[in-house]
């Protein structure tokens, strides 16, 4: 009589507290975790000033950086000025809704510049004679998710493939001519 008393106290406690983890964990955690953890890999698609794809973009996350690898076509051959800019929106023909460097850390343009760089500021891209192109670069301190220099805030931000070489050093944008395409970053 003893032990079946014992037992039934037990299992009252258990499905006490079985039903009160259930519901802790259906009301919080599901939920807000999977919204306030964006994904850690975007793409962007460049398009040219006639709205022709050009190439792609793809950013996944690498510790504390962002690694980016770009691959183009169709592009005049030599080397291109490339960066990430501060605002994902991409008006053809001249893409200067863009805005300017993605520039989170308000430093000066250039990966050479001794008071530099945009965290935005990537090498030159260069384009062969075929027309086709690839660049891979790992952004330190960036971060595809919430946190420090998030690329997804307000505003989001864009790749941009410019005209000509960008010289490493003037400030703030590397001389590097007109934009000739553009591809808003997004989350995949
Ligand atoms: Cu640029």
């Amino acid at each position: 009589m003893r032990n079946i008393s014992r037992f039934s106290m037990l299992f009252t406690v258990m499905s006490a507290s079985a039903l009160a983890g259930c519901a802790y964990e259906s009301e919080t955690a599901p939920v807000s975790a999977a919204a306030a953890q964006p994904p850690a890999v975007a793409v962007a698609t460049l398009m040219d000033a006639a709205g022709n794809n050009v190439g792609e973009a793809k950013l996944v996350q690498q510790g504390d950086g962002v690694a980016v690898s770009i691959s183009v076509s169709g592009i005049s051959a030599g080397p291109h000025g490339t960066h990430i800019h501060m605002t994902g929106t991409c008006d053809a023909p001249d893409f200067k809704t863009a805005g300017g460097h993605w520039n989170p850390m308000m430093t000066q343009h250039g990966l050479e510049n001794p008071q530099g760089h945009h965290s935005g500021d990537l090498p030159n891209m260069d384009v062969q004679a075929d027309g086709t192109g690839s660049l891979s670069f790992i952004v330190a301190g960036a971060t595809l998710r919430d946190g420090d220099n998030p690329l997804f805030d307000e505003d989001g931000a864009a790749i941009v493939v410019h005209a000509g070489p960008d010289d490493m050093v003037s400030d703030p944008s590397g001389n590097s001519g007109g934009r000739i395409a553009c591809g808003v970053i997004r989350s995949e």
